[in-house]
């Protein structure tokens, strides 16, 4: 049943297959996804996608059907990964392990039996961090087998795997039309308004921030996702908001999306203003969207995302005025620790301005780099 076509070899797509545990949340299956459509669809080669869990999956894709354990989705073929893993499944030419998960003995085995050996790839999370310079591209030789894994670590310059852009990306977004986008939802915002995207944690401080947003001269026009915020953002208005539900209040208007497919959200970023973002793939959307930003970072066990967190706030903010850079870490640091205050948000919101335009430019340099499907592609092409 897993065999691979029949064509003659010369003929055929490279083979790639990629493995995701949904550990938590959307990140994994969305990063995953998206690079197995960009392969496919930009890179030319055939890609078989094993993810273990397929309900948030079909939250981001719609037309994934959770019951079925193959399938095919915009050319890509996806199958369920279950502990029973099929002792036939004939392994791809590239192997990608997405963010260190463990692929099944007897896959691996079967990997050590091809010849050449298959290119095996450990997809890594992102991290601005100076030491994915030194460790992106690693190789790792298993210890009995023989075979080699080379580590990819997204990251924001040349001396990582990049950053995952799709071809038509910018172009997309530089055609996004806002008069059209928000008639569709609940109305194009009056002038002055800030249009604010929300998709963040849980998080303490919201109430903070929804009473200034209220209670400030300027209108708020709140766009909340379907996610973990939404808990805190109905703790405030003592009533639980769900998809559909808008409430206004003083100056701010607030509305709850229902989750979107994964494209939609990207216009979501393209309509607003200020993008509150998290975890990892969000994060990068938002760059992309080339709007103001704030991130509310993975939150690690022993805090190590602090460190990551500093360490991309030091890259994202080199070029703004000393003003702005205290601004942004300060509003960023206070929106991670759940504990903003009003002043917080009037600090960072006087220095919109420059920060919209500085976040073009960083934009327009990131773009500058290959994307992290071209990395990957390149490097699988050659010989192992
Ligand atoms: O869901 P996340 O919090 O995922 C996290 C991070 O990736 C983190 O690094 C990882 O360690 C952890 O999971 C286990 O945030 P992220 O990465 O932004 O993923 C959200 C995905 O959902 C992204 O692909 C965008 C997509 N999305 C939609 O498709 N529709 C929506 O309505 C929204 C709000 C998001």
């Amino acid at each position: 049943m897993l065999a691979r076509s029949a064509m003659p070899s010369s003929s055929r797509p490279q083979s790639w297959d990629i493995f995701c545990t949904v550990v938590d949340n959307y990140g994994d299956i969305g990063v995953c996804w998206r690079l197995a459509r960009q392969l496919v669809a930009e890179h030319g080669v055939a890609v078989r996608l094993w993810v273990d869990d397929l309900a948030p999956f079909a939250r981001l894709c719609p037309e994934i059907d959770a019951a079925l354990d193959r399938q095919w989705v915009t050319g890509v073929e996806v199958c369920r990964w279950t502990q029973r893993f099929p002792t036939d499944a004939e392994p791809a030419g590239v192997v990608i392990e997405a963010f260190a998960c463990q692929l099944p003995e007897t896959y691996v085995a079967a990997m050590a039996r091809l010849n050449p050996a298959p290119h095996w790839i450990n997809l890594e999370y992102l991290s601005a961090e100076a030491w994915v310079a030194d460790c992106h591209g690693l190789p790792s030789p298993h210890p009995r087998l023989p075979l080699t894994k080379h580590f990819f670590i997204p990251g924001f310059d040349e001396r990582s795997a990049g950053l995952l852009r799709e071809r038509d990306l910018l172009a997309r977004h530089a055609r996004f039309d806002r008069f059209a986008w928000w008639p569709c939802h609940g109305g194009v915002p009056a002038p002055d308004t800030l249009a604010v995207s929300l998709f963040a944690y849980e998080n303490a401080a919201i109430g903070v921030l929804l009473d200034a947003w209220r209670s400030n001269d300027r209108a708020v026009r709140c766009l909340v996702t379907d996610s973990r915020i939404l808990t805190s953002v109905s703790a405030f208005f003592g009533q639980a908001l769900t998809p559909g539900t808008r409430t206004e209040c003083g100056c701010l208007d607030l509305q709850v999306l229902p989750f979107m497919r994964q494209e939609a959200y990207d216009d979501l970023l393209a309509a607003c203003d200020l993008n509150f973002v998290r975890g990892e793939d969000s994060l990068v959307r938002a760059i992309w969207a080339g709007k103001p930003f704030v991130w509310h970072i993975y939150p690690q066990d022993d805090d190590a995302h602090r460190v990551k967190l500093e360490a991309f706030l030091d890259r994202y903010c080199n070029g703004l005025s000393a003003p702005a850079v205290a601004a942004v870490h300060a509003f960023w640091q206070a929106w991670n620790a759940e504990a903003t205050t009003a002043a917080d948000w009037q600090d960072f919101v006087a220095h919109l301005p420059e920060i919209a335009e500085h976040t073009r430019q960083f934009r327009d340099r990131l773009a500058q780099l290959p994307d992290l499907s071209k990395t990957l592609a390149d490097f699988c092409r050659a010989p192992v």
